[in-house]
């Protein structure tokens, strides 16, 4: 295995590095003081390995994106709902306006509540309000994000991508500002996800490895030896609620063939990326960013196009013992501002 890759993810973001540490929860803004964890989607259809694949249709494999034009009028229909709790870590309050994914047609916040013994949905009118400091749980049989007219089967053990938007409010109640748009993944699987409490993961995504006008070639093999088609990385921003200091130490997904921890340096005017040694340190009450042109969790021997507009599992392991498993969208993070 050869341990050092010339970086050409990374070296256009050259002038992107920054102090690794960032800033502790008062100093959070915008987008950054929203914490997204444990999404989740109840799936449609069992495992991958009792789908049938067609080489043609990517929306067999729960791994497609996109581009209705090469769905070809295909309507899976079908219902699921999405799950998670939403953290607000800045100072203003901030209201979730909206919901929208690549998978469904129609997406609305709904609550269900149990009128004269009987459990009914509804939409949530106005939004969902989260104060400062104060969090917001979806879950089954309380507030939820439905998933209707699908457009591929949400295939169990797999990841898909959604978009939320907030409203951040001012003193009167009234919306302040543009809409923030934020980009997550929620696991496809039966159950929640196992809760971490101590590593909160935050603004995870993968970079692409294909156009979205791709889309249709994505049963082509991805070429072997070193290319932009079979390597990617996965950036987040990991932050320790725990006790003691931890190391993110090792990665998994079922993406990839070999996932590295890995660190992206200039040396001698070339940027290098090597794997870094004993793991990414994690200190107490930080915020560690893995991003373009620094830390990264690198995956290699890509088993799959990495396809805009959908999400992959990436399952993360810590020395302390714990591992965390999120679903990574696919879409270029650095376009949204993160
Ligand atoms: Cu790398």
């Amino acid at each position: 295995m050869q341990r050092k890759w010339m970086c050409l993810l990374c070296i256009s973001l050259v002038l992107m590095l920054s102090a690794v540490v960032v800033t502790a929860h008062g100093d959070l803004e915008g987008v950054d003081a929203i914490f997204v964890t444990g999404a989740w989607a109840r799936p449609t259809a069992m495992d991958m390995a009792g789908m049938e694949m067609p080489e043609s249709t990517p929306e067999a494999g729960g791994m497609g994106g996109m581009d209705h034009s090469s769905m070809g009028g295909m309507d899976m229909g079908g219902v699921s709902g999405a799950y998670m709790t939403i953290q607000n870590f800045g100072e203003a309050t901030i209201r979730l306006v909206g919901a929208s994914s690549p998978v469904a047609e129609m997406v609305t916040i709904h609550e269900t509540k149990i009128v004269d013994n009987v459990a009914q949905m509804n939409p949530v009118e106005g939004g969902i309000t989260i104060h400062h400091g104060e969090a917001a749980v979806l879950q089954p049989g309380g507030l939820h994000i439905m998933l209707e007219n699908l457009m591929m089967p949400l295939v169990a053990n797999s990841a898909i991508q959604m978009t939320l938007t907030f409203e951040t409010l001012g003193e009167d109640g009234n919306a302040t500002g543009e809409p923030l748009n934020i980009v997550i993944g929620a696991l496809v699987q039966m159950e929640a996800p196992a809760v971490n409490d101590s590593i909160l993961v935050q603004g995870a995504w993968a970079r692409p490895t294909v156009a979205a006008m791709d889309m249709g070639n994505m049963a082509a093999t991805p070429e072997s030896g070193m290319s932009m088609s079979d390597v990617s990385a996965v950036y987040m921003v990991l932050r320790n609620e725990g006790e003691a200091e931890d190391r993110l130490v090792s990665a998994s997904s079922p993406a990839a063939g070999l996932v590295e921890i890995h660190e992206s340096k200039m040396v001698d005017n070339v940027m290098q990326m090597n794997p870094v040694e004993g793991g990414i340190l994690l200190p107490v009450e930080e915020g560690v960013r893995l991003q373009p042109g620094g830390l990264h969790v690198m995956l290699l021997e890509l088993t799959m196009p990495l396809v805009p507009g959908s999400a992959i599992p990436v399952t993360l392991n810590f020395e302390s013992g714990a591992s965390l498993t999120i679903a990574a969208p696919i879409y270029d993070g650095m376009m949204a501002g993160m």
